[in-house]
């Protein structure tokens, strides 16, 4: 496997709940290093961005006001085949489809999709693009 950065945020509503240490904690026994890490206020601008190929679709406001309504913290991972494993200890976007012991079944919203818990990029490109976004 490959030596790979992904881009993880903890969302709002793992950092109000206070999971951020929890979260971390996870990263680390799955081996994904934690290599750099802030915690921020989105604005407008940068989740615009960030969130660039959603535009457009139905629930891309809800998206882009949860995203603004707290801290987040943003996180560079690094690991063999990161950007793949991080996917699988995410689960699955919807947490109620999201398999037992993953981050989103743990710490994501069951009755409120957009309040997933964490992000993390879908692949290298993606990774590569949303690194040069935050660090
Ligand atoms: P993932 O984060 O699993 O790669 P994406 O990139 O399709 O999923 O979606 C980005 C974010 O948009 C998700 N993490 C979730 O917060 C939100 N989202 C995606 N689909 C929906 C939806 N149908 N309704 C509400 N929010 C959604």
């Amino acid at each position: 496997m490959e030596l790979e950065r992904t881009l993880s945020i903890i969302k709002p509503n793992a950092v109000k709940e206070n999971h951020i240490g929890e979260i971390i904690t996870l990263f680390e026994q799955n081996d994904l290093k934690v290599k750099q890490l802030r915690m921020i206020k989105l604005d407008k601008h940068i989740a615009t961005q960030f969130y660039n190929e959603h535009i457009g679709k139905g629930f891309f406001q809800e998206l882009l006001d949860f995203m603004l309504s707290g801290e987040v913290v943003v996180l560079m991972l690094e690991g063999e085949g990161a950007i793949a494993r991080y996917r699988t200890l995410m689960g699955a976007t919807n947490p109620n489809n999201a398999d037992e012991g993953t981050l989103r079944a743990l710490f994501g919203s069951k009755s409120d999709l957009t309040q997933n818990a964490v992000h993390g990029s879908d692949c290298v490109a993606s990774a590569k693009r949303e690194l040069g976004l935050f660090f």
